[in-house]
C-alpha cells in the first residue's frame, strides 16, 4: 500500500522553514501532498497560481511531491485523495496550542492523523508574514527563501 501525507499551509509564500518540512516528510512518505488551501477571506501577496507556481518550481527535485489547491477542509482533501496523514512543522510552544486544537479537530472529524516534525531551529523564527514584512522595508531575506521566491517577492514589492 502506497503512504501518503499531505503538508497543508497557505505559503504565502513558501519559505526555507516549509521547504524543510516538505522535504524531510517526502523521505518518510512514498507520496506527499502540498496542499494550498484556498482561504477566500485573506488576500495575499501571490494570488494561488503563483503560490503553486513557486512550491512547484522549489520542489521540483522531490520526485514523490505533489503540489496542488484546495477550496474546503483539509479533512476532504484528504478524504478524496485517501490521505491518512497531516504533516506539520512546530516551530516553537506557541505554535503547539492552535495546532494541537487543529489536529483534534481533523482527527475527529475524519480520523485522519497529524503528525509534528520539529523545525529545524535555524527556521524557528520564521514565518511567510515576517518574511513580507521585512522583504517590503527592503530588508535581506535571501537566507530565509529560496531564489525563486527572493526574486518573486522583490518583483512584487518593487511594482506596488
Ligand atoms: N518551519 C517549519 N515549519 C513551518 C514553518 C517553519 N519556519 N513555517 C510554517 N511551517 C509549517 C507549519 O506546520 C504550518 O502549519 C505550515 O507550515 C503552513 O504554514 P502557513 O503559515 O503557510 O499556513 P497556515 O498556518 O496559514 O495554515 C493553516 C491551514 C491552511 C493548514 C489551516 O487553516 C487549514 O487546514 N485550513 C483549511 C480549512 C480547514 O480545514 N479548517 C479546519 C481546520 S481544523
Amino acid at each position: 500500500q502506497v503512504r501518503r501525507a499531505v503538508c497543508p499551509g497557505s505559503f504565502d509564500p513558501i519559505t526555507n522553514g516549509h521547504l524543510d518540512i516538505i522535504s524531510r516528510a517526502s523521505r518518510l512518505y512514498d507520496e506527499v501532498y502540498v496542499a494550498v488551501m484556498i482561504n477566500k477571506s485573506k488576500k495575499g501577496l501571490f494570488d494561488v497560481e503563483e503560490r503553486l507556481d513557486l512550491i512547484r518550481q522549489v520542489t521540483a527535485e522531490y520526485s514523490n511531491v505533489r503540489v496542488e489547491s484546495f477550496h474546503g477542509l483539509l479533512v476532504d482533501f484528504c478524504k478524496q485523495r485517501d490521505i491518512p496523514a497531516i504533516v506539520k512543522g512546530l516551530r516553537a510552544v506557541s505554535d503547539f496550542d492552535y495546532e494541537l486544537q487543529m489536529a483534534q479537530m481533523n482527527n475527529g472529524l475524519s480520523g485522519v492523523e497529524t503528525l509534528f516534525i520539529p523545525t529545524n531551529p535555524t527556521y524557528s523564527f520564521l514565518s511567510s508574514s515576517l518574511v513580507k514584512e521585512v522583504a517590503a522595508w527592503g530588508g535581506d531575506v535571501s537566507h530565509l527563501v529560496p531564489p525563486q521566491v527572493l526574486e518573486a517577492l522583490v518583483r512584487r514589492l518593487r511594482k506596488d
